[in-house]
């Protein structure tokens, strides 16, 4: 499938310099990525941590560049209102483990914030029939939760194409955003695929060259070049 979207670049910070935060964050804004990807893990739902709302917040004076957060929580629509105090602009919740996701999303739209939904690789595209004509952007995983540095599930890949499907068909106005392994190897397919927001991590962006504004340059050229 051709793609003819503007291709949005959205860094994932738990794959950046995190003793030198603000640096990265303002060499990014002055490289011109799209919006920056925050994680968050609560050593529960995955056997990790990462980030938190006082990061993000702690964060937020640095740029104007959207935040997307991505709740990885046992109960991601619990922490809705300290998302909104630390200044997320787009509210990825963890569809597998937030059951009442109108009343979520409902939560997110009353106080002007977009809201995502995210999937992990096994979560079938049916089960958001119902609630993809709420949001504003869906996130397909790529790989499953957890960790950055793993290996792109394959079958992902028809998934997006379903997705973009599925909003064509809708006539629906909704980002699709791939998270996981998005890399060179993987450009090329998740693009053609459908996918027009890509979350880039350590083999996408940080460390294509040791110049993090030139690293961006490079990713964005390659982007621009897929045909
Ligand atoms: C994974 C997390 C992702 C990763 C991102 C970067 O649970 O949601 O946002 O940080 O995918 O990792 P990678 O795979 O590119 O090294
Ligand atoms: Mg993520």
């Amino acid at each position: 499938m051709k793609n003819n979207q503007k291709i949005k670049l959205s860094p994932s910070m738990i794959c950046a310099d995190l003793s030198n935060l603000r640096r990265d964050i303002e060499i990014l804004t002055d490289a011109g990525v799209d919006m920056l990807h925050w994680d968050i893990m609560d050593g529960v739902y995955v056997h990790n941590f990462a980030l938190s709302p006082d990061i993000i917040k702690a964060c937020r004076p640095f740029t104007n560049l959207p935040f997307d957060v991505h709740l990885i929580l046992s109960d991601p629509a619990g922490f809705i209102p300290e998302i909104i105090d630390a200044g997320g602009d787009i509210i990825s919740l963890q569809f597998e483990t937030t059951p009442h996701i109108f009343r979520a999303v409902e939560q997110i739209h009353k106080n002007d914030r977009k809201a995502g939904i995210v999937l992990t690789p096994i979560t079938p595209l049916s089960q958001i029939k119902y609630v993809i004509k709420e949001v504003q952007m869906v996130t397909l995983m790529t790989v499953d939760l957890g960790f950055a540095g793993q290996k792109l599930i394959r079958p992902t890949l028809d998934k997006i194409r379903g997705l973009r499907r599925m909003i064509a068909e809708g006539g629906l106005d909704v980002d699709i955003q791939v998270d996981g392994q998005i890399n060179f190897k993987t450009f090329d397919d998740v693009v053609k695929a459908g996918a027009n927001v890509l979350v880039v991590g350590t083999s996408g962006l940080f460390t294509v060259h040791e110049d993090l504004k030139t690293a961006v340059q490079i990713v964005r050229e390659k982007i621009n070049s897929i045909k």
